[in-house]
């Protein structure tokens, strides 16, 4: 009887955990475009690899390089490389001696499923109404939340409630924070405009919110309606820092947070982010609903000229609060504004604005850049304009730094083991700056095209899906055995086994000391700001 059990055992283990007894042969798990590289890293001794198809058959063999020893993961790998195999199918890497990879396919829209849950992400994000999604075979649920945002204690009319309800909770937490706002849409809408033909491929299957509007667009409307809610109604043009709590709340579902939440004191970071927003928002609204984007730009210009006229440093206080701070210097966000701002208007006075900026700032191309530094955001929008008044000097310094930058990402990941394109630094949500990078790459692709480039965005994406020291992906409901316990109050308070699906956690502070544990938010919490990043990584990706 007992031996009985542990055979079945084995069996049922064998059957549905692949990833346990195949260990060593870490790839991307959700699978290779026919035409780009397609690589795994193996942490065992190895020579040769073969790769299998579906009836057992090997379709391709090749010799694996290494051992290579990289001391931040403490390990000698192997490479294998079939890139040159570019026929669409399901197959399964075979190591003799080591064992396989998981089951995979090369196909040409191998990432549109993920893409689309990526972006679908945000929409189970919602505050202020009620949610649904149904995701392999599980419903997820969340009634309507945070109807009471917000209160103006903190704005100086004592007690007064205002219109502050919709956005997207910022994290796990259910907080709402203009600045980490500003990076997210900023590179949603750089998504957006890189890739709108692929991203129109994808069905988001959203509430019919903003009728007329692409789905993307429809899903990010639901945030800059927010976001326009935190300008001062009074007309000064400051933005309120953040609409929160004054702690965190439990574990619980968003609709039982009945605490009061506050529009906090502005701060000028995250005025100049509402600007760059707006003024973006204009932009890409503008084809579909000419009012909204008037509206848009109209409260845009409004803060902009506040800043104008306020040039120092606005710091936002925690005060009495607890909850994210996001505090950060202007200087990137003002120059942010006025790129933006210049791009949707023409207006010569804001080129000016950005391009003394951009030489205060020796137009300098950030490597490693997030909701703390969004001068590339700027940068970027500036070099690939296709106005016609810039600065020949100044577009050529940005554009080389862009060039060098991406050569940079490309030898980094080159050298790296895991091929991250951010090469041994970990901080507090690194994994949001190894998708983001994916910016910096095809950025400089738009520049002067180059394959390296693609494939580095690329290695980035298969550094999340399981080509990391892992052999997991950080993707919640992605690819191989991804996490399972992110910091995000909806999954630990829904009764629920499998978190809310498609969203990618924060990652190490080590290249060995990440863990899938709730209680650790800063390993393993999920966020706007990482999750657009990811979304753009994706979006590149789609056929
Ligand atoms: O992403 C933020 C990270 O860069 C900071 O180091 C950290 C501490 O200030 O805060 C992170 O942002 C959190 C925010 O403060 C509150 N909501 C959850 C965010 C993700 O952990
Ligand atoms: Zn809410």
């Amino acid at each position: 009887m007992k031996k009985y059990l542990i055979l079945s055992a084995i069996f049922f283990l064998n059957t549905i955990t692949p990833a346990a007894q195949n260990g060593a042969v870490h790839l991307n798990s959700l699978g290779f475009l026919p035409q780009l590289k397609k690589t795994a890293t193996i942490t065992k001794v190895c020579s040769e690899f073969n790769l299998i198809d579906e009836t057992g058959k090997i379709v391709f063999s090749g010799k694996t390089t290494g051992p290579e020893y990289q001391k931040d993961v403490d390990q000698n790998v192997w490479h294998a490389d079939f890139s040159s195999f570019t026929k669409p199918g399901e197959y399964m890497l075979k190591v003799p001696g080591v064992g396989q990879s998981v089951r995979f396919k090369i196909a040409d829209d191998i990432f549109n499923f993920a893409a689309q849950a990526s972006m679908r992400a945000f929409y189970l994000w919602r505050c202020g109404m009620a949610v649904d999604g149904d995701f392999n075979g599980i419903h997820y649920h969340q009634n309507a939340c945070h109807l009471q945002d917000g209160f103006e204690n903190y704005i100086s009319k004592k007690g007064t409630q205002r219109d502050g309800t919709g956005g997207w909770h910022d994290a796990g937490d259910y907080g709402k924070y203009v600045v980490n706002a500003g990076v997210s849409l900023g590179v949603l809408f750089m998504a957006w405009d890189h890739f709108q033909a692929k991203i129109e491929k994808i069905n988001l299957n959203i509430p019919e919110t903003a009728p007329g509007l692409p789905d993307f667009l429809k899903e990010l409307k639901w945030e800059t309606d927010w976001v326009l809610k935190m300008q001062y109604p009074e007309g000064s043009g400051k933005v309120s820092h953040k609409l929160t709590r004054t702690n965190f709340s439990a574990f619980i579902m968003p609709d039982k947070d009945k605490e009061k939440r506050y529009f906090t004191e502005w701060s000028s970071a995250a005025t100049a982010d509402f600007v760059a927003i707006m003024a973006m928002a204009s932009r890409y609204f503008q084809p579909y609903d000419t009012e909204y984007a008037k509206k848009c730009l109209d409260a845009a210009w409004v803060s902009y000229r506040f800043l104008l006229k306020n040039t120092e440093h606005k710091r936002f206080e925690q005060g009495d609060f607890q909850t994210g701070g996001y505090q950060t210097n202007d200087v990137d966000d003002r120059l942010w504004a006025a790129a933006e701002m210049w791009e949707t208007t023409g207006d010569p006075s804001c080129l000016k604005d950005f391009e003394n900026r951009a030489a205060e700032m020796d137009f300098k191309i950030e490597e490693n850049w997030d909701w703390g530094s969004v001068s590339n955001l700027g940068m970027f929008t500036y070099a690939l304009s296709k106005r016609k008044e810039k600065n020949a000097d100044t577009e050529q310094s940005i554009k080389s730094n862009i060039i060098a930058n991406a050569d940079a990402l490309v030898k980094k990941a080159g050298v790296d083991v895991y091929s991250r394109p951010l090469g041994g630094r970990y901080y507090w949500g690194c994994n949001g700056t190894v998708a983001r990078q994916t910016v910096n790459l095809q950025v400089a692709n738009k520049i002067q095209q180059k394959k390296e480039y693609i494939e580095t965005a690329l290695s980035a994406v298969d550094h999340i899906f399981g080509n990391n020291f892992y052999n997991r992906s950080y993707v919640t409901g992605l690819g191989i055995d991804p996490p399972m316990h992110p910091h995000d109050r909806r999954s630990g308070a829904d009764n629920i086994d499998e978190p809310w699906p498609g969203y990618i956690v924060g990652g190490g502070h080590s290249a060995t000391d990440w863990v899938d544990k709730q209680e650790s938010y800063s390993h393993n919490e999920i966020a706007i700001n990482w999750q657009a990043a990811l979304v753009y990584a994706m979006m590149g990706f789609v056929n």
